[in-house]
């Protein structure tokens, strides 16, 4: 019998991994996702501008392409429909238990299966979890004093207020990350006035988007092979030009005078760029791929402030020097909880394990995927899995390929469970190869936990990733 699978979280890793059960035959598993509907991080950022900086071709499953999608880089609004898409054609509806948040998983270890509480107060028994619940999806607001003093509205990029009207407002956005870059350049213009707080410079290089044309899109759906070697393509390019700026390869400093470049066309006082010049080594932090964030900046109704905040007042922002800017808006732009991973969810291994205290340090998992203590609990996108340089969803499907791979072998086996040895020469393996990546150079990044650990990031190509992770070694495993 096939093993009963839950999915925790109905993003891109979600539902793919509820797409291939599902061609499998397996239609026993339950997809529980907090929100009302499909689309993880692509339902919540709804902020003005939100697009994806990776290749539509490429943002998408490779075995779901669309030959019609209309701009080179997908808005938001299109990849959402695309997930909607992708959950209705698959029949994945019936599986979907949406508002339905999972608080705790902890397996029985007197039935060998899963026990998951959701927020209603439900409890169901699984075979195997698999968690999609993502980096990116609880928003950090600043630890700043006075948050609670600001009597302005004042929200999260991730939890944009639609209701709250920008036109002739003075508005103050904090963090100059890839979602402020895209928001920016839409609020600009219909505010009164925008202070941008800065703290540390992006390192931004141009984004070349555009729409595809009528003929271009038939040409994706008639001509064979086409859009499958334009796929290929991207990824190759991406992959080889991108990837080596991470490891100090071939490609750094043309990458570094790319960016440069763009700076100097884009910002033509010279106190500005100063501003705007980071003095870390590029792609230590997530490179900003756009091309309205500069032009944005030099609007005369726009500051750019790098004085340290000080605090909020409750009209607006002061600075270290002493001034008081008002704003009756106030965007953090200010990411996410990312090093927690699967917090806050109360998950119990075996022994009465607990895994947020075991990850305490820094949170780690066998090929991003598994952890000792934890049987039958799969990771997608979980530790050193994300990406500083190509398509996340490269990463989910050779993920969900691997735990397909595991479903037969723990249905005829028992439980299994990675063994402590297999995690230990896998963090060796990482460490060596994380030494060599940018992401070492001290720049503050959410690739990084509060000790300086990198706990996000994949260090080597994409490749190889996928190669590691064509099916699951037993030997790795402890059965039963
Ligand atoms: O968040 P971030 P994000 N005082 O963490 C600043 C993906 N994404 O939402 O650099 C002052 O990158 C912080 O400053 P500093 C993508 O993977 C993709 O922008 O820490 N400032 C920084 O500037 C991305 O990397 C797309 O000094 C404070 C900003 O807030 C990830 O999501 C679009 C502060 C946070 O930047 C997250 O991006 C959007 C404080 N106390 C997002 N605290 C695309 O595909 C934080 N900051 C295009």
């Amino acid at each position: 019998m096939a093993p009963s699978v839950a999915i925790i979280g109905a993003g891109f890793g979600g539902l793919c991994m509820g797409i291939q059960l599902q061609k499998a035959g397996i239609t026993s598993y339950t997809i529980f996702e907090k929100a009302g509907g499909v689309g993880g991080t692509w339902r919540a950022n709804t902020y003005p501008g939100a697009a994806c900086d990776v290749p539509s071709h490429l943002y998408s499953y490779s075995f779901e392409q669309r030959h019609d999608w209309t701009r080179r880089f997908p808005a938001q609004r299109e990849i959402l429909a695309y997930l909607e898409g992708c959950a209705d054609k698959y029949g994945l509806r019936p599986h979907l238990r949406l508002n339905t948040e999972v608080t705790a998983a902890a397996f029985d270890e007197s039935v060998n299966r899963w026990r998951l509480t959701t927020s209603d107060g439900g409890e169901e028994l699984f075979d195997v979890v698999v968690s999609g619940v993502g980096q990116l999806n609880r928003p950090r607001l600043p630890d700043i004093p006075g948050v609670d003093a600001y009597e302005g509205t004042a929200f999260h990029s991730a939890r944009w207020n639609h209701g709250h009207e920008l036109t002739g407002r003075r508005v103050a956005v904090i963090g100059n990350g890839s979602s402020a870059a895209q928001i920016i350049p839409r609020v600009a213009p219909v505010v009164d006035h925008l202070d941008v707080y800065q703290r540390t410079p992006s390192w931004v290089i141009p984004k070349v988007n555009g729409e595809y044309g009528r003929s271009e899109r038939l040409a994706f759906r008639y001509v064979p092979f086409l859009q499958a070697a334009n796929r290929e393509r991207i990824y190759r390019v991406i992959e080889g030009l991108v990837y080596p700026v991470l490891v100090g390869g071939w490609s750094r400093r043309m990458v570094t005078r790319r960016a440069q470049e763009h700076l100097r066309q884009q910002v033509g006082d010279p106190g500005l760029r100063a501003k705007l010049t980071p003095a870390y080594p590029i792609g230590c932090k997530r490179i900003v791929i756009d091309s309205d964030f500069y032009p944005a900046l030099t609007r005369p109704n726009v500051e750019l402030v790098t004085d340290p905040i000080a605090r909020l007042v409750p009209k607006g922002v002061e600075t270290a020097d002493g001034v008081t800017r008002e704003a009756d808006t106030l965007i953090y732009a200010t990411g996410f909880h990312t090093t927690d991973f699967l917090a806050p969810i109360e998950i119990t291994g075996r022994a009465g394990r607990r895994l947020h205290e075991i990850w305490k340090d820094g949170a780690e998992a066998y090929l991003g995927v598994a952890v000792p203590h934890f049987p039958n609990l799969f990771l997608l996108y979980g530790p050193n899995t994300n990406l500083g340089h190509n398509s996340i969803i490269l990463m989910i499907e050779a993920q969900v390929r691997y735990i397909m791979g595991c479903l037969p072998l723990l249905s005829a086996r028992g439980p299994m469970e990675v063994r402590q040895a297999a995690l230990d020469g896998w963090r060796r393996a990482l460490d060596r190869a994380m030494a060599r990546t940018v992401w070492q150079a001290s720049c503050h990044s959410w690739y990084k936990n509060a000790a300086g650990r990198v706990t996000n990031n994949w260090p080597g190509p994409t490749t190889l990733y996928r190669r590691i992770t064509r099916a699951p070694r037993p030997d790795a495993y402890r059965f039963g």
